[in-house]
């Protein structure tokens, strides 16, 4: 058995708790790096922002709603939205309650997944994907005056969006980018072709030796309600410049991407899913190319990893979450630690665990 263990045959339900035990660590209590943010609800998927010279963290909220486990995420059946809030990094948290629920959202079916949030101009742009009506996701986007919210929702999805994990960069210009997309239950892969194809592929599998399949990325419009040009794919490439390949799983993208920019470069960083790493690509332009640099989280307890990484009173932070408080896939714990760049412009490794 190698040191992903279960997690490598896509057997979501075990946990690392479980690999230890059958690797024989059981007898030694693991050792956080750090503790969750938060114990009152469970929370995953933590979008980190600073307005207003405080920590906004947006993240999903998990919830136990009885569905059994399976490789498409259905349960994941996230109803509602609190956003989180920190004048320090050590200080207290507080949950700002329902920010937005999916009864207001008029398109919505089910899954509300992870969101992100973005500021123009005196609005608080909450975006979201989650499955409309006939199970397909989109991203949809909802606006407040504050930043905790609550949100009022558009009444239809983004045109032109699809699939899951929204994260909206706004570079040093002013101008927006949103990178999505998620494989396998965020159903990327479904949309290969360019449009929905309902009885396409669960995963990704079966395209080993062709080019993996891209997260996107899509310039938002002034009014941040909509993409403004075209979607594109944000490639990532190896060390002779070729696509990374649709085999190559310690590396390639699955879900959850977020772009921070440091000393002028474009960092992408990912999560690369059934192998439970946090990924990053150093490119020169939002829409990439992006050159592969390697792994800075190691999988953390829990069969997802999710991220992101900002800037808070001149240090670097990675918001990430596991499964400390429940041992269970789907209820979630979000955390925070320091996340270093070093002289050479490469991020330091970072162990979940002491
Ligand atoms: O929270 C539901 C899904 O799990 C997210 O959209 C993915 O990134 C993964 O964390």
């Amino acid at each position: 058995m190698n040191s992903t263990c279960f997690k490598s045959l896509g057997l979501a339900a075990t946990t690392a708790l479980l690999c230890a035990s059958v690797t024989g660590l059981a007898q030694h209590p693991k050792k956080y790096l750090s503790q969750p943010l938060i114990k009152t609800i469970y929370t995953a998927d933590p979008s980190a922002h600073v307005f207003n010279g405080k920590l906004y963290i947006y993240p999903s909220h998990d919830i136990d709603a009885g569905i059994p486990e399976n490789d498409n995420g259905d349960h994941f059946a996230m109803r509602d939205y609190h956003i989180l809030s920190m004048d320090n990094i050590n200080g207290p948290v507080t949950d700002h309650g329902v920010a937005l629920d999916i009864k207001n959202i008029p398109w919505a079916g089910r899954q509300l997944w992870a969101p992100d949030c973005a500021y123009k101009n005196g609005t608080y742009y909450l975006y979201f994907p989650v499955k409309d009506k006939k199970d397909v996701f989109h991203i949809g986007v909802a606006t407040s005056k504050n930043p905790a919210g609550p949100f009022k929702a558009e009444p239809e999805p983004i045109k032109g969006s699809f699939s899951i994990d929204p994260a909206v960069f706004t570079d040093t210009d002013g101008q927006s980018y949103m990178y999505f997309g998620g494989i396998w239950g965020g159903q990327l892969q479904r949309w290969a072709t360019g449009k929905y194809e309902a009885n396409g592929s669960k995963t990704d599998l079966m395209k080993d030796d062709a080019p993996a399949l891209s997260c996107k990325v899509a310039r938002l419009s002034s009014n941040m309600k909509g993409f403004d040009g075209p979607v594109r794919d944000v490639v990532i490439l190896d060390n002779n410049g070729k696509p990374l390949l649709g085999k190559d799983h310690d590396r390639r993208f699955f879900e959850g991407s977020w772009m921070h920019k440091y000393k002028g470069k474009y960092y992408f960083t990912y999560s690369t899913g059934d192998t439970h790493y946090l990924a990053y690509a150093i490119g020169d332009h939002p829409y990439g190319p992006f050159r592969y640099k390697g792994i800075f989280l190691k999988p953390v307890e829990g069969w997802t990893t999710h991220h992101s990484i900002v800037e808070f009173k001149g240090k670097w932070y990675l918001f990430y979450h596991d499964t400390q408080l429940s041992g269970k896939t789907h209820l979630r714990n979000v955390k925070v630690t320091p996340l270093y760049h070093k002289p050479d412009g490469s991020i330091s490794m970072i162990d979940p665990f002491k």
